[in-house]
């Protein structure tokens, strides 16, 4: 039913972009065990009393949830830290035939069941996205023992931090590339914990209603008010009447800019319409594509 769900919403989306009409959203409120996969991707063991341990389960639970079925996660660990990847096997972003992506909207509802009083008394449960070989994170808190709900907008590829190179080799970009040439994006959510002392913990907690929006960027013509197909004449005129007089913009729906700020910098102003001159009569560069 879940994996029915992802992918009717999945092709639906894929619809959508050919008019790159709408946000595309991955959602998940049942978890069934097939539509996930889970594998710790990192431990940090601090050797501080020979005690190292890290381990967890994760799997889906039909009732207790916000509400309904959830997935239920274990993080049992000593003398160390543990990083768990937890990736939806459906919810994957191909930038070169999606298209590149200007933000993303993250959402879910994360219960900390029981832990240990303190130390830690807290979980880690981050939005987390693969592209290549490397995890992405940005990072969330839990300490209360029931459904809360966090929620992050306007998510950019500077708003994530990467985890560690896959399986502790390091090296790979410090961001995710989220322009129209970057590698494929699955996404799913990250969980941790970590403890100095040397008892073995174990902390219980899970998810629900998890929900990955993405803002694709597309800015078709930028400069090309006449629409056709050119940067000419017509196309200065336009932009010095938006600059000067008010005259009327294009503002394509998936393009944080407007057609007329071919600078992609600030309002429309002189500074654009210089741009847009060089651009039809002196060989000068094309419009500033404002996409990452
Ligand atoms: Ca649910
Ligand atoms: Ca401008």
């Amino acid at each position: 039913m879940r994996t029915k769900i992802l992918l009717a919403l999945f092709f639906l989306a894929c619809g959508g972009r050919k008019t790159l009409a709408a946000d595309v959203t991955f959602v998940d409120s049942l978890f069934n065990d097939s539509d996930w996969s889970a594998q710790i991707v990192h431990t940090i063991n601090h050797n501080a009393c020979g005690t190292f341990h890290a381990e967890f389960t994760a799997f889906q639970v039909l009732t207790g949830g916000d509400p309904g079925a959830y997935r239920h996660v274990t993080h049992t660990f000593a003398d160390g830290e543990l990083f768990v990847a937890h990736l939806n096997n459906h919810a994957i972003w191909n930038p070169v035939t999606d298209g590149g992506i200007s933000q993303i909207l993250y959402s879910q509802d994360v219960n900390y069941l029981s832990g240990p009083g303190a130390p830690p008394f807290a979980v880690g449960y981050d939005l987390l996205l693969k592209q290549g070989s490397e995890y992405y994170i940005s990072l969330f808190t839990y300490t209360q023992d029931v459904w809360v709900n966090s929620q992050r907008s306007s998510l950019t590829a500077n708003d994530f931090t990467r985890l560690f190179g896959t399986f502790g080799i390091p090296g790979g970009p410090d961001k995710p590339d989220f322009s129209k040439s970057g590698p494929p994006i699955q996404f799913g959510f990250h969980t941790r914990n970590g403890a100095d002392g040397c008892n073995t913990y174990v902390t219980d907690h899970g998810i629900d209603n998890w929900q990955v929006t993405i803002h694709p960027c597309d800015c078709p013509r930028q400069g090309d008010l006449a629409q056709n197909g050119v940067i000419d004449v017509n196309d200065v005129l336009a932009v010095i009447k938006v600059a000067f007089i008010n005259g009327t913009d294009v503002q394509d729906p998936l393009c944080p800019k407007t057609r007329s700020n071919v600078n992609n910098l600030g309002p429309v102003d002189v500074n654009d319409v210089l741009y847009i001159i060089k651009t039809a009569f002196s060989n000068g560069p094309a419009p500033v594509n404002p996409c990452p």
